[in-house]
């Protein structure tokens, strides 16, 4: 018996109805195996219980009034999971699929990401239930006043600081900020994507995209490649998938397929970023409506077809499990080299087995997403040292940092006898910061 299966065992026991927090919790467990048998200090000190067990789990009712007058009822969640090398920090996010496993298991992976980043941030994560789809400006304002009027009492640039997440923008972050203010009268860094007329940091509404990109080049470089005439699969068509397009293109990739959670437009001639961005981020619109406009574009209905896609590098940008196994052999029998996730946890745990047995470069989301959180720190400094930096800067310390996380994963793989398993060297070189910062703070 493995000597973390006990708890394993608990997180079952009191998360009976939690999948998406078992699945992620499972995956962390399995790599730090080799850690527990190495350290038995971190097993008599109940690193590991305590490692897995939130340490605040808010959930609140967030009351709002619709535009026909009518009262609606959504449910708040805010997950305050490990604040040992930093306040919390992660983002919120809003969908009709939000429930506390969501968001726990969300929590959770921010820690390991959190700490990788080298930068002194905690992990959290939050959101709602609520649907932005079909709201209209003033709905997602009342929302977003009504979600922070519980909110604001729970965080502050020391405590606590979300940021965006699915369904969380600037305009969500910018009406979010309006009302901290207005009830904290405080102007301080409490979130970050900020608008740029108040304290946002330039590049970080690109950085989880371009990072993931960086991270992706990096792990490319090492192995005497890189992106340049590469065809690539971009999933879903947001924050995340429209900014690892362009630095994808940047780097000489060609991006053939976008979706959405419709569906997936395929275009043989390389897909036009100002159209998606025009559909997806001026108009708020479907994707469908790109092949209107390309008619050498194809669109399928139903998300999960763009797998079938062939590619070399494919780049899952839009939620939780959208990648599984079939997928996943799919993808490889098409002769993929690399799957870097922009999402979190897009790959179903048998897909990554499948990556992992066929060779194929797999890029943990807590290691190749972690642009965006760590350009999320350096608007925190921003805001403290009370300047911005400019984008070129920004820019050039999101690139160091992501290369450092490649190779801070790619080295503790190697070091655990592991080499080229990332998702391995992930989970343990974020847990030892956690772990030792833990371990120095006592039983807290
Ligand atoms: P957005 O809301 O900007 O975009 C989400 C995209 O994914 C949309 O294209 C959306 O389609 C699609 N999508 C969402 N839910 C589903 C679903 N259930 N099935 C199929 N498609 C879906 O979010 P982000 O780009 O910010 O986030 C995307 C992923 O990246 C998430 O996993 C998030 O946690 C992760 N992430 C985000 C970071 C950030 O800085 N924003 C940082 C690190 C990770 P549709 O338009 O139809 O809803
Ligand atoms: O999953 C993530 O890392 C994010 N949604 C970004 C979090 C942040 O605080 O910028």
């Amino acid at each position: 018996m493995a000597v973390l299966d006990h708890i394993k065992e608990e997180v079952r026991k009191r998360n009976p109805h939690d999948a998406e927090f078992i699945q992620a919790t499972d995956e962390v467990l399995l790599s730090l195996e080799l850690v527990a048998q190495k350290h038995p200090e971190y097993i008599e000190n109940g690193i590991f219980e305590r490692i897995i067990e939130p340490e605040r789990q808010i959930i609140f009712r967030v009351p709002w009034v619709d535009d026909q007058g009518k009262v609606q009822v959504n449910r708040g969640f805010r997950v305050e999971f490990n604040s040992a090398i930093g306040p919390y920090k992660g983002g919120l996010r809003f969908h009709p699929s939000v429930n506390l496993s969501i968001i726990k298991f969300l929590g959770f992976e921010q820690c390991f990401k959190n700490s990788l980043t080298g930068l002194p941030i905690g992990g959290g994560k939050g959101g709602s239930d609520f649907d932005p789809k079909g709201k209209s400006d003033g709905e997602i304002m009342r929302f977003c006043q009504s979600f922070m009027t519980e909110l604001y009492r729970h965080i502050g640039p020391d405590t606590d600081v979300p940021a965006g997440d699915i369904g969380v923008g600037g305009r969500e972050v910018g009406y979010l900020f309006g009302q901290y203010k207005r009830i904290r009268n405080e102007y301080n860094g409490v979130l970050t994507g900020k608008g740029l007329t108040f304290g946002g940091s330039l590049a970080r509404t690109e950085a989880t995209g371009y990072g993931l990109c960086y991270f992706t080049e990096a792990m490319l470089n090492d192995k005497n490649d890189s992106f340049q005439d590469k065809t690539v699969i971009v999933s879903g068509s947001g924050n995340v998938a429209i900014y690892a397009a362009e630095k994808c293109m940047q780097l000489g990739g060609k991006v053939v397929a976008m979706s959405d959670s419709n569906g997936y437009v395929y275009d043989p001639d390389g897909i036009d970023l100002a159209l998606v961005k025009e559909i997806k981020e001026v108009r708020r619109a479907r994707l469908k409506e790109y092949v209107g406009v390309k008619p050498n574009a194809v669109y399928t209905e139903g998300c999960k077809g763009i797998w079938t896609c062939k590619c070399d590098i494919a780049l899952p940008c839009a939620t939780q499990n959208e990648l599984d196994e079939e997928a996943a052999n799919t993808l490889i029998s098409n002769g993929v080299i690399a799957v870097c996730e922009g999402a979190n946890m897009p790959c179903t745990p048998k897909a990554i087995d499948a990556f992992l047995a066929a060779h194929v470069l797999y890029g943990p989301g807590k290691a190749s997403n972690a642009g965006g959180v760590a350009t999320s720190a350096l608007e925190m400094s921003q805001n403290s040292l009370r300047l911005s930096w400019t984008f070129e800067e920004v820019d050039a310390r999101l690139k160091g940092i992501m290369e450092n996380i490649y190779h801070t994963c790619a080295d503790t793989a190697k070091a655990y006898d592991c080499p080229d398993n990332f998702m391995v060297g992930a989970n343990i070189a974020g847990f030892e910061k956690i772990a030792k910062a833990m371990m120095a703070q006592g039983i807290v």
